[in-house]
């Protein structure tokens, strides 16, 4: 037996203006408690005679300098070097120490071993500082450890004291594997070691409730997988505003915890300890000397540290089909086409002079640029669209006016201007209209509140999968909404036969034949915000558009302003749809459209589409370049990345049908032979369109695990943020 009674002398919190004298009173009452107790070795904590003043900002080296120790012991601290002298208790405790070498101030976070006859007989300066250099406005208290102290020179010792091998550690150092071995290689009985550790950690305070957990998981493997006993002693409670945890603790080399603090204040705990119980660990299971192989573990010792690669941002190992268009050609837009540049123009002149109008941003996502391998990534936001939430806005609502419009010069035989449609002057003529549609929900609340706002009736079909949410959406703008069995298809067709039948306009933002017009309006609608982006992006020009498919209206209306404005530059365009509704896929590869028939459930909602817009397709056929599908797992893992903020970037909210053009992107980069196909590299430049925000907030919540309101609120804070520092 190698016995000794080992003692942790806790200490509670250190007021900012709390003297040394008065701390030194208080670990002098700890000392005579554990020689009561017969107690012949105390540990103490991290810094133990001041405050844990890394939490506050000095600018100033003389102050800086009150709250180190330039000898030890010195003046105030000398009494409990007496005291334990006297009682015959050897003890380690941690303080700041501020020594000058060679014309040169240094300053530590340190510790000593003091033995019974009140020598200094060992010194460890923390090698692990953990915190910030700089002062960083968002926290509740710093944590500028790395601003006041040089990292450790010492390393790891191991010194013979009081019958065993005992080496020394402090705080942060207790959370690194590292640590441990280096001192278990060294044969390390006990290891004592202080800490402050605040529960509250600014940077990952989902990890709050863990604190407890994360300061015993380390020290009970180390203890075990080393054959160790630890001694941890906290200074705990509430200082100045900031909780440390509590918990000071004994451990034995089985890992099992043998004594521990159950308050936050002064208290000391004991365990009688035998050190030969170490050797049970390191002579079976851990015999490093027969059982370790070093020559395996060298990355560990690699000097610097070998950069982690990045966690991936998203599953990119997923099947995704692709098609290269065939049916490519360099030709312009043609002059005749629906969405010649006249007609687009048109249409912005109108849209543009809503009242409401405002353009969507442009947000350049630059952190997740450099993370996906990117030289740029630009996402137009279109979240805010007319207080609508996504992009639909632009067209169903320009396209119920226009055709509004030309009902009624035809009835009353003269011109009549967009703004006297939405004074309410002809409410009169337009109330007796119905205008009616299908929809996966956006499209059909943007025709709705263009009903509200040009002053007709309006009957919304939807599908048996349409979120209640987004019904309730389409109902606040007065429109009755009719609920259809069956899928997009079917409810399309609904609608259709209703109209005719009823009398009433159809105003659909896909195409077949005999019914091109309105939604050659509708897409000319859209081409607003493709207008937008490209000015936005002014010089900037992208090498890759990726855009979401849906029944191919969005899609067409970018490319076309994509191709006439960007003519000279040689933009890819890649058409990105979900794995279950790849109508635009298919029909390109056959080079005519093609209905995809079956389940065309996807969480991406606004593209659950079977059949592309005859309009949209004779369109998109000679000016995209690719079509690719993605899961909805990559969809619901984009959703996230957005909210998260990759590498600083703002976080967005983007509803499930706005991110399949960032999950086509993502995996396209990540894919090698896709990456090849679609000629993506870390030279592209990729614009992306995000179509729509959280228009049903609860399945956003579901998905993202936030609400939406969460993450504005975040974008807020960041935006603030930005513009303070800059
Ligand atoms: N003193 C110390 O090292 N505290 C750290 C706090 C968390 S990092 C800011 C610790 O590891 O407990």
């Amino acid at each position: 037996m190698r016995p000794l009674r080992l003692g942790v002398a806790q200490l509670g919190p250190i007021a900012h203006d709390e003297d040394r004298d008065s701390v030194v009173d208080r670990q002098l009452y700890l000392l005579h408690r554990a020689a009561n107790a017969g107690v012949e070795f105390v540990v103490f904590p991290e810094l133990a005679f001041t405050t844990f003043f890394p939490r506050f900002l000095i600018d100033k080296d003389t102050e800086l300098d009150t709250w180190f120790e330039k000898e030890m012991p010195g003046k105030e601290t000398r009494r409990l070097f007496e005291h334990a002298q006297k009682l015959g208790i050897g003890f380690s405790i941690g303080f700041a120490e501020r020594i000058e070498q060679a014309g040169q101030v240094h300053r530590y976070n340190t510790s000593i071993l003091v033995s019974p006859q009140g020598r200094i007989v060992g010194r460890y300066r923390k090698v692990h500082l953990p915190g910030h250099t700089e002062y960083e406005s968002g926290r509740p208290f710093q944590h500028l450890e790395k601003r006041y102290f040089d990292t450790g020179d010492i390393g790891f010792e191991v010194w013979p004291f009081m019958g065993a091998r005992v080496g020394m550690c402090i705080c942060n150092d207790r959370r690194w594997p590292e640590t441990w071995r280096v001192l278990g290689l060294k044969g390390a009985e006990l290891v004592t070691l202080g800490y402050n550790t605040p529960v509250h950690y600014p940077p990952v305070p989902q990890h709050d409730h863990l604190q407890s957990f994360h300061h015993l998981l380390p020290m009970q493997a180390g203890a075990y997988q080393n054959g160790t006993y630890i001694a941890a002693a906290a200074k705990a409670g509430d200082e100045e505003g900031s909780v440390l945890l509590g918990h000071s603790c004994i451990i034995a080399p089985t890992g099992e915890l043998i004594a521990m603090s159950h308050t936050q204040g002064d208290e000391l705990i004991f365990a009688d300890c035998d050190f030969d119980r170490c050797q049970d660990i390191k002579q079976h299971l851990f015999n490093f000397t027969l059982h370790r192989q070093p020559q395996h573990y060298t990355l560990i010792a690699t000097t610097p540290t070998p950069e982690a690669p990045p966690a991936p941002l998203l599953n990119t190992d997923v099947p995704c089909r692709h098609t290269g268009n065939a049916y490519r050609s360099p030709q312009p837009v043609p002059a005749d086409s629906p969405l010649a540049a006249d007609a687009c123009a048109v249409a912005r002149a109108h849209i543009t002079a809503w009242p409401g109008y405002a353009e969507t941003p442009l947000h350049s996502l630059s952190g997740l640029a450099r993370r996906a391998g990117l030289a740029a990534l630009w996402y137009k936001d279109e979240a805010d669209r007319f207080g609508l939430g996504s992009f639909k806005s632009l067209g169903g609502a320009y396209a119920v006016a226009v055709n509004l419009r030309q009902q009624l010069e035809h009835t009353l035989g003269h011109e009549i201007g967009i703004d006297e449609l939405a004074n309410g002057r002809y409410r009169e003529h337009t109330g007796k209209i119905t205008v009616t549609c299908a929809t996966d929900g956006n499209h059909g609340r943007s025709v709705a509140w263009g009903a509200q706002r040009f002053g007709c009736a309006c009957i919304i079909y939807i599908h048996g999968e349409v979120s209640e949410g987004r019904a309730a959406a389409i109902r606040q703008y007065g429109a009755k909404v009719l609920r259809v069995d069956g899928n997009y298809d079917e409810s399309v067709r609904q609608a259709a036969q209703d109209a005719k039948e009823f009398n009433r306009v159809v105003v659909s933002d896909t195409s077949y034949p005999g019914y091109l017009d309105i939604p050659a309006d509708v897409m000319r609608g859209y081409t607003v915000l493709a207008d937008e982006a490209l000015d936005q992006l002014g010089t900037d020009v992208p090498t890759h558009v990726f855009l979401q498919g849906g029944v191919g209206g969005f899609a067409a209306a970018v490319t076309a302003r994509v191709r006439d404005r960007l003519a000279d530059h040689a933009v890819r365009i890649v058409i990105v749809e979900p794995e279950n509704a790849a109508c635009i896929l298919d029909s390109i590869a056959a080079g005519r459209p093609i209905a995809v028939t079956g389940d065309l459930e996807t969480v991406m909602a606004g593209l659950s589409c079977g059949e592309v817009s005859l309009l949209a397709f004779d369109l998109l056929k000679p000016l995209i370049d690719d079509v690719m599908t993605v899961p909805d797992s990559a969809a619901i893992a984009c959703m996230g990345l957005l909210a998260g903020g990759v590498g600083g970037d703002t976080p967005v909210v983007a509803g499930e049908s706005a991110v399949g053009g960032l999950a086509g992107v993502l995996i396209g980069r990540e894919q090698p032979a896709l990456a090849a196909a679609l000629a993506l590299d870390d030279a592209s430049r990729v614009l992306l369109i995000g179509t729509e925000g959280a228009t049903d907030p609860q399945i956003y919540r579901h998905l993202v695990g936030q609400s939406p309101e969460a993450i504005n609120q975040r974008a807020r804070e960041s935006v603030r943020q930005a513009s303070s520092v800059s």
